[in-house]
């Protein structure tokens, strides 16, 4: 048999963010930012782990670049702390130079190793200085205008040798976690005992629309002024789970649709499709949903070069038959992991939103590419394993049940490129550590390498290894 392979340049690799590993946070002339705040506000994470350590990476890069060129990767996607390099984050602020010497010397070491940077923009850890002047992106133009800036500024110290850009990450994400449930920094929510001043019935959608407009005026800039002497691509990447249809009633297939439109579609329409809203979402949200200027939606329309997926899991999901909430933020619709016949998606994962579903994937990759026709490069995907914090590096490095999920995954990849036809650029596995995750801080992992919190030492786990393999067996020599 002839086994197909992926061509020499697949862009294999993995992923962090600069709050989850970074550390330092007083460091180098680094700002404060919501992260920093949200996470020293008792009671917002697990044990009340903030990001003040993390991996260390500030001080152990050269180790993640080490271990990096070990398993091999051909690219590693990581995020710019927006307030290392400009530390009050807006457009009149002064920048900081040791933050842009940091960078500067993680991506030269990088390049040194052979690894090529995609360089994310905002992975949420925005300024404190610019939510406390004007609510960050609850202020559409300020928040543009100020972001725009810090991108400029990033693009050109370091676009000579960094040719991948990703403007935010998962907008989806940090408009519902900072503004709707407020279980993500700033933490606005309609909870009043928790936010007395959050709306979530307009908030989070403020929010989403505002990091739209962002990314549309940096990729702007991007093109009209370093695109061309610097060569480089530049996207966005946006999170997604499939959406199965419960049954197939009619009622059903439609909630499932609207929900892939209200979590992806909301930002994927205005950038690949249509420079603006699915009209699922104008249908249920009326003008609660903000809309776009004309000039807006030209310039979002065809923002990206190619489209970032951060993929996890599936649900299935049905019709919602009461009227939609002002809260609600999935379509109006329920969802779940056991199906019709009562049979649970995959074994739990320590993420109670997590359950290995590899064929979802192939299948949201086929809806993705059938519905924007743009070259995917899968931005992030991983699980964290049910019990691994409780365990020592000895047994945790055994993690068999993150290596299943990856081979689950990877050979649906592999379906959904040869079988099906989709284009995909690359594939970059969250995480290459261990790290702080969000609002579970230390006490959920994910990565590939296991890191011990007292010591920092990093160690390799099986899955890493399995990766590894995987793509020195199926991309072309
Ligand atoms: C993201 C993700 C990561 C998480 C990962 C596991 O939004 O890009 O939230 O930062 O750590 O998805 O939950």
């Amino acid at each position: 048999t002839v086994t197909k392979k992926l061509p020499k340049d697949f862009a294999w690799g993995f992923a962090t963010a600069s709050y989850q590993i970074e550390g330092a946070v007083n460091e180098g002339g680094r700002g404060k930012t919501i992260w920093d705040t949200f996470s020293h506000t008792p009671g917002k994470v697990a044990k009340d782990d903030n990001g003040d350590v993390a991996c260390d990476t500030y001080h152990r890069w050269n180790e993640d670049v080490q271990l990096l060129k070990n398993y091999g990767a051909k690219v590693y996607r990581f995020s710019i702390a927006w307030s290392r390099i400009i530390p009050l984050g807006g457009r009149e602020d002064p920048i900081n130079p040791e933050g842009i010497a940091w960078y500067n010397q993680f991506i030269d070491a990088l390049l040194a190793n052979g690894i090529t940077p995609f360089v994310t923009l905002f992975h949420w850890d925005l300024p404190q200085a610019l939510y406390d002047r004007y609510r960050g992106p609850l202020n559409t133009n300020e928040f543009a205008a100020d972001f725009e800036r810090y991108a400029r500024v990033a693009f050109e110290a370091f676009g000579d040798r960094v040719r991948n850009w990703i403007t935010f990450n998962e907008p989806e994400v940090f408009s519902t976690g900072g503004f709707a449930n407020g279980v993500h920094a700033p933490g606005r929510t309609s909870d009043r005992s928790k936010s007395p001043e959050g709306d979530t019935a307009t908030e989070p959608w403020r929010a989403g629309h505002s990091l739209l407009v962002a990314h549309a005026h940096a990729v702007k800039a991007y093109r009209a002024d370093f695109k061309a002497k610097q060569g480089g691509q530049i996207g966005i990447t946006l999170n997604g789970d499939w959406a199965e249809p419960f049954d197939d009633t009619a009622e059903n297939v439609a909630a499932a649709q609207r929900k892939l439109e209200f979590n992806i579609g909301r930002f994927a329409d205005p950038v690949y499709l249509s420079g603006d809203y699915p009209p699922s979402m104008r249908a249920q949200l009326g003008d609660r949903l903000p809309t776009f200027t004309k000039e807006e939606s030209a310039l979002l329309k065809g923002s990206s070069d190619f489209y970032g997926m951060n993929h996890y899991t599936t649900n299935y999901v049905w019709n919602r038959n009461e009227p939609p909430t002002l809260d609600d933020q999935l379509g109006n619709v329920l969802k779940g992991f056991i199906s019709k016949d009562g049979e649970e998606l995959g074994p739990p994962a320590e993420s109670p939103w997590l359950r290995p579903c590899p064929w979802g994937f192939r299948k949201l990759l086929n809806w993705l590419w059938n519905r924007y026709q743009t070259p995917i490069y899968i931005t992030e995907n991983g699980c964290s394993v049910k019990g691994e914090s409780d365990l020592g590096v000895e047994q945790a490095v055994h993690d068999t049940y993150r290596v299943n999920y990856f081979k689950g995954y990877l050979e649906n990849l592999l379906l959904a490129v040869f079988d099906d036809g989709v284009q995909i650029r690359g594939y970059m596995a969250w995480s290459l550590l261990d790290n702080f995750e969000w609002a579970d801080g230390y006490t959920c992992r994910f990565g590939v390498t296991y890191v011990d919190y007292k010591t920092l030492e990093r160690t390799p786990k099986e899955s890493g290894k399995f990766i590894k393999k995987f793509f020195e067996e199926n991309v072309e020599a």
